[in-house]
């Protein structure tokens, strides 16, 4: 899914292995409200597809694949990597970037009509692990204080700790370093090196209750080098494999 919110990134910064594209409905404004056609039918195809590995540039498309995973019966814990914790809700956010609330609406916060638009039932706060996440708004950081989402540092993050039942996993390639990932659009520094964030990746697909993936690159297509980002997506799905998850 080729999309940083109502944006068509073409090229997409990285070449998807065979698989499809969903390229429309694009979105006519950046509002919540305008996204429900495109991902009704992301939501179609996640719930068609078994083992699906979701490639898009925005971590809000995340809504979309889980409501089509709730629509085949599965209720997924969500692991979360990310640089940021993706908590704001339209109420607390300072800079009305949509980027950066899809874990809140995930978790059914603030008030917006999208989760119900798509058939998004609420991922309890204890069903969710935030990892590797190292910038954080003040407004988030009361929010994620007041919940019961566990945050744990990438090396730390081990299959024990996973919540029980399926598992789905979004990772948005800005938890890397900039030095392993030049052109994040939102780069934090002292990120994670393309081997803990890959060992933290097969960690999870050793659960063998993977029934997802989300690789969101969150790259500016002007910014970064086209090389690192494709070894960057290597890397990502040699760890899945390596965990014994196959698309
Ligand atoms: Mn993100």
């Amino acid at each position: 899914m080729p999309y940083h919110l109502d944006e068509l990134i073409d090229p997409f910064p990285v070449t998807v292995p065979d698989g499809f594209v969903v390229k429309g409905p694009r979105p006519k404004s950046a509002s919540w409200d305008a996204y429900t056609p495109l991902y009704t039918s992301v939501a179609q195809m996640v719930f068609g597809t078994e083992n699906a590995i979701m490639w898009t540039g925005d971590c809000s498309l995340t809504l979309a694949a889980v409501a089509g995973l709730q629509r085949r019966g599965i209720d997924p814990a969500v692991v979360w990597m990310d640089a940021h914790g993706d908590f704001n809700t339209p109420q607390t956010t300072q800079s009305g970037y949509l980027g950066g609330m899809p874990l809140a609406m995930l978790t059914q916060r603030g008030e917006v009509d999208l989760p119900m638009h798509i058939g998004l039932r609420a991922v309890p706060d204890e069903r969710v692990i935030l990892a590797g996440t190292r910038s954080v708004d003040p407004p988030e950081e009361e929010l994620l204080q007041e919940s019961r989402i566990e945050r744990v540092g990438l090396d730390a993050l081990s299959t024990d700790m996973l919540p029980s039942g399926s598992i789905f996993l979004h990772v948005d390639v800005d938890v890397l370093d900039a030095s392993e990932l030049p052109g994040a659009r939102f780069a934090a520094p002292d990120g994670a090196s393309l081997a803990q964030l890959s060992g933290a990746i097969e960690r999870v697909a050793q659960s063998t209750r993977l029934v997802a993936v989300h690789l969101a690159f969150t790259v500016d297509p002007e910014k970064q080098d086209g090389e690192r980002t494709a070894a960057v997506a290597r890397g990502l799905i040699e760890a899945l494999r390596r965990g014994g998850f196959q698309a």
